[in-house]
Formats: C-alpha cells, structure tokens, sequence
C-alpha cells in the first residue's frame, strides 16, 4: 500500500511524532509527568516514617522514655504521615486530570487534522485506501495513541519513578541487601525483551484483522440493496462470521502470549520478599539492620515487585500504539500528487469559461492502455459541447482532467488560456459545476443537498435552479417539499429525480463551467426537453460540455465530438456529422428509425 506519494511512516520516529503534536500542551503535559514522579516517591514517606516510628518507640532501648519525654516528635511523625498522604491524593487527582485532558486535545487535534488530511487527497488515494481502513485509522488507532499518551506513558514514568526512588531509598539504608535484590532485575529484562519480539507481530496482525472486519461491514452495510438483490444475505453473513472470529482468535493468541512470560515474572516478583525475608533475617540477627529498617524494606518490597509485574501490560499496550500510530502517521504525513503549485497563478474569481485540450494523453496510474491519446479540441466560452461515443471509450476520463481529478501523461489542459496545473485548485473547481455520473446525494434536505456549494444560498434561489433542473414539482409534491430529508445516497428518490437534484446542485453555484456526464439519462424524453430549454437560458453566462447518449440531448450542441478507443473520430455540428456518415450518423439513424 505504499507509494511514493505516501512516505513510510517508520522514517518519522513515533515518540518524536507524539512530542511535536503536544505542541501548546507540552508544559502541561510535563507537570503531569513531574506530578507522577512526584507522588510515587512520596509514595516511600509512609514506610520512612514508619521506620522512624518503630526504631524511635517501639524498638528502642529507651522507647518508653522517648515515649515520655519525646510525645512531640511521636505526634510529628504521625501529622506528617496524615499531612503527606493528603497531599499525594491532590496531586494524584491533578496528575490524573492532566493526562486525561491533553490526552483527549491530543485526539480531538489529530482526529481534525487527518479528516482534513483525508479531504484533500486527490482520486488516486481514494483508490488506494478502502473506507472501512481509514475508519479504522480514525477511530480504533487514533484510540490507541491517545491510551499511549493517558495511559502507557504515565503508567511508565510512575513504575520508573517509584522503582528507582525505592532502590536509593533502599540502598542508603543497606546498600549490600539492595544489591542483592537488584540482582534478579537483569533476568526480568530478557523476559520482558523476548515477550516484545513475540507480541509486536501479533498487534500488527490484529490491527489489521480489525481493519479488514470494518472494512467488510462497511461495504456490505453501504451496498446492501445489491446483497438483497442478489440475495447473498447469507453468504455474507457467514464471511463476516469468519472474519469476526478470525479478529477473535487473533484477539485471543495476542493477550495469550503474556501468559506464557507471567509465570517467570511473577516467579521472580514473589522471590523479593523471600530474598528480603532470608538475607534481611540474618542481618537482623547480626545486628546489621534495625527492626524499622526491615520494616521499611519489606512494607516497600512491593513498589520493586509491582513495576515488574505490569512490564507486561505497559509492553502490549505499547506494541498496540506501534502498530495503530504507524497507520496514522502514514495517512499524518501523506501528500497528495495533485496540489497547488506554490507559483499558482491569482486568476479573477470568475473564468470566462474557455476549456482548451491541446494533444492530451492520458493514462490512470494502474491501467496498462493509454485510456486518452492526442486529444485537442477548444471549447470558447458560453458554447455548448457535446461529448458521444460507446460505453469505456474515455469520456468520464476526459471530463474528469478538467477539474484536474487527475494529472494528464501528454498534453495540456487549458482553462482561459492558462494550463490547469498553474491554477489553484480550489479556485478551479469553484468556477465548474460537475453533474457526475453516479449521483451521490447527502442525508441532508433536499435544500441542503441544492445549495451543497454555496451554503448562503437562498430559498427562492434553490427553487430556482430546481426549476431549471426540471425538479421543482416533485420536489413540491414531497410531504415537507424543500424541507424532506433524503436518506443516505439520495434513498426515497427515483433514478431520474436524483439526477435532477445533482443536476440542480451543479448549476446552484453559477458555474463559469457546467459538466454534465450522462446526467438525464434516466430522466423521460419530455423532462429532458424542458432541461435542455432552461439550460439555453440560465441567468449566467456559462459554457457547457455534456455528455450523454442521446441525440435528442446532443443535435443542438455547438460542437459534438465523437470520442472512440480515447481518439476524437468526428467533430462538428449536427448537420456536418450526419452529412459524414460515419458513428454519429449511426447513432441518428439507430435513434431516429430512419435514414438520414
Ligand atoms: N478506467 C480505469 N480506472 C478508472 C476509471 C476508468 O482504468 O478509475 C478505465 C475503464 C475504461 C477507461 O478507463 O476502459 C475509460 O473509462 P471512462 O469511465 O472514461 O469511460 P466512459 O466513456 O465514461 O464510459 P461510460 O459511458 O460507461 O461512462
Ligand atoms: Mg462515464
């Protein structure tokens, strides 16, 4: 799935990634981070004061005198116990409150950017890319990355903090009985290392799963009037079946895979308090450790034990944020082919509607055949051109190179006389209004769909453009008119009056360029007529290209061109075509019944 257009995302380090998208909470971030530290370590003033409390009043050869003499310290102690948990519980609060906000403005920022992202890709990512992936990217993954940031880390940076405090702690105290606890920390490294190689694959496995079951429901959701239709209900279920419990077996093998690293680990967190139990024991007995001082050791044994216990989750957690951010960051730093130049011209907002081909080519980046070759023809503004030819021969192709969906291999594509790679883009496309051939409505009112390119647009002009669409009576006919909402991809509409409304929402935003591909050819022959009327006489000046089948659509045309195998075969007026005899007049004479 890589191209060149979209770099690998393994050149941009993961952690560097998530670092500079904190931007603007960094500081935040970091007093989380400090406030994490901070608590753990306070974490030891309990079994510190315990310790004291011990080996000044209990074990003591003068405890009852200091108990006599020193009650203030006694309360001291005991204030300073209460006071420091009491603080520790404000600042787990606060820490917590940190990294749950950046970590959702972390989400909410990315999950922006990448629609954005994804917006503005151009036709070739949409055909590398399926829906149900990108879902998955935006949604699942994005989740993943912002657990690394609320979850993953903190719980790191707590279990460091916590480990390497008590260890100093432990050494100040007796640094021969810390060494000697230290030693099994090596061997639970190789563990942790080894669970790593093995469990890294298995988060790429399954995130990919996961991607594949969205992507299959998403299909089949969007496309159910053809499972229907072909009454594949069951089959489809049964496929779905099999993914699901393919992502369920996977699921399983993954959070499996610790349980087979959990015994040694937790062989080696339960061999502490024996280690501390024996080894302290004899320098209790040699008088080496204060009874306090084991006190300490062993009422802080499990701080050393418990950040070794959860190596385990922190590690599979942090493979699932490996494979999640390696497909953001590939959708994060992906560019589209078709861009504007930095050096785009400031063209007026309104083109005078001039469209010029001079020996275009084409080809899509998949295809083998040239789908265009050595296409040239003008189109001056205001004049109407009219686009034929067998079904595959390349009109959506050429029409589609106007816009600049895609990039030419030969030639050029003019717009007023200025290549379409020299334009801004943006401003291109505001200036042409495309009907395209598989109408693709908005669940939305049918006023919202009309005025889809100009939101501002108002009410008696929507009834306008639906009447020049030839809609606007059924739209009147509709229970709340203008006000129904229609379903997703225009459900509740008939073929013909989708048509219309697509029709009416490309004419809404006064196009300098109108672009018709086969737009009323499910609308009657009467319907049509009336179209073709309120097309001669739109209140702006526009120039038209369509495409269509029928001659009654096309004979009125300025110029008609016959597009064959991606070559231009014929071009001219009506009259001047059915004088040639050749495909056009074929068409006349199939449509009509009779020789002309
Ligand atoms: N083609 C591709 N990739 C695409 C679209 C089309 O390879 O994304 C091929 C199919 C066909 C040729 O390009 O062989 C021309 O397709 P186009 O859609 O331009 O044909 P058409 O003249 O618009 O056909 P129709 O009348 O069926 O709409
Ligand atoms: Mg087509």
């Amino acid at each position: 799935m890589e191209n060149n257009s979209l770099p690998s995302s393994t050149r941009h380090s993961r952690v560097k990634w998530v670092w500079t998208n904190l931007k603007g909470r960094r500081a935040f971030y970091c007093l989380g981070i400090m406030g994490s530290i901070t608590f753990n370590v306070m974490q030891l003033t309990i079994p510190f004061f315990v310790a004291k409390l011990i080996d000044t009043f209990i074990d003591n050869e003068n405890a009852a005198y200091n108990l006599e003499h020193n009650r203030q310290l006694f309360y001291i102690y005991l204030a300073a116990m209460v006071g420091l948990t009491l603080i520790r519980t404000v600042i787990v609060y606060g820490t917590g409150m940190i990294f749950e906000s950046v970590s959702q403005w972390f989400l909410y920022k990315i999950r922006n950017f990448l629609y954005d992202k994804v917006q503005r890709q151009d036709m070739n990512f949409y055909s590398t890319f399926r829906t149900g992936d990108l879902m998955t990217r935006m949604t699942g993954d994005l989740d993943a990355v912002r657990h690394m940031i609320a979850w993953v880390i903190k719980t790191i940076i707590e279990s460091v903090a916590l480990y390497t405090a008590t260890m100093v702690y432990f050494f100040f105290m007796d640094w021969l009985l810390a060494s000697i606890l230290l030693v099994i920390s090596p061997l639970i490294f190789i563990v942790i290392l080894q669970f790593r190689k093995d469990v890294g694959p298995k988060h790429a496995l399954l995130r990919e799963k996961l991607s594949g079951l969205n992507t299959d429901a998403q299909e089949n959701i969007s496309g159910n009037r053809v499972v229907k239709a072909f009454a594949r209900e069951k089959y489809e279920i049964e496929k779905f079946d099999k993914g699901n419990s393919e992502y369920s077996e996977t699921n399983q093998t993954t959070a499996l895979t610790w349980l087979k690293y959990y015994p040694a680990i937790e062989t080696f967190a339960n061999l502490m308090p024996i280690i501390l139990l024996v080894v302290g024991g004899i320098f209790i007995i040699d008088g080496r450790l204060s009874t306090g001082q084991f006190a300490a050791f062993s009422g802080l044994i499990w701080a050393i034990a418990n950040p070794m216990r959860s190596l385990g989750s922190i590690m599979n957690e942090f493979q699932r944020f490996k494979a999640a951010s390696a497909k953001i960051m590939e959708i994060y730093y992906s560019e589209p082919k078709i861009k504007d130049d930095p050096k785009a011209l400031d063209l007026p907002d309104r083109f005078k509607g001039r469209v010029e081909f001079k020996n275009v080519s084409f080809k899509y980046e998949d295809g083998k055949l040239p789908v265009l070759e050595n296409i040239s023809f003008t189109v001056e503004p205001g004049e109407t051109l009219a686009i034929m030819g067998e079904t595959g021969c390349g009109k959506t192709s050429l029409i589609h190179l106007i816009p600049r969906f895609y990039e030419v291999t030969g030639g050029q594509v003019l717009v007023d006389g200025h290549d379409v790679r020299q334009m801004k883009l943006h401003q291109l496309r505001k200036n042409i209004g495309l009907a395209t051939q598989d109408v693709l409505l908005y669940s939305d009112t049918i006023d919202g769909n009309i005025a889809y390119g100009d939101e501002h647009l108002p009410k008696n002009e929507v009834v306008k453009f639906a009447r020049y669409s030839a809609a606007s009576d059924f739209i009147a006919k509709m229970p709340e008119g203008y006000d129904t909402i229609i379903g997703e991809r225009g459900v509740g509409l008939s073929g013909g009056q989708k048509q219309r409304i697509s029709l009416a929402r490309a004419l809404a935003i006064r196009p300098s360029i109108l672009i018709l591909d086969d737009t009323t050819s499910a609308v009657d022959m009467e319907t049509e007529k009336e179209i073709q009327e309120s097309l001669k006489h739109l209140d702006f000046p526009c120039t038209k290209i369509i495409i269509a089948q029928r001659i009654s659509t096309t004979k009125n045309a300025d110029k008609i061109m016959v597009l064959q195998n991606g070559h231009i075969t014929e071009m001219g007026t009506h009259e001047e075509l059915v004088k040639k005899r050749g495909y056009y007049w074929s068409l006349v004479s199939l449509q009509t019944g009779e020789e002309v």
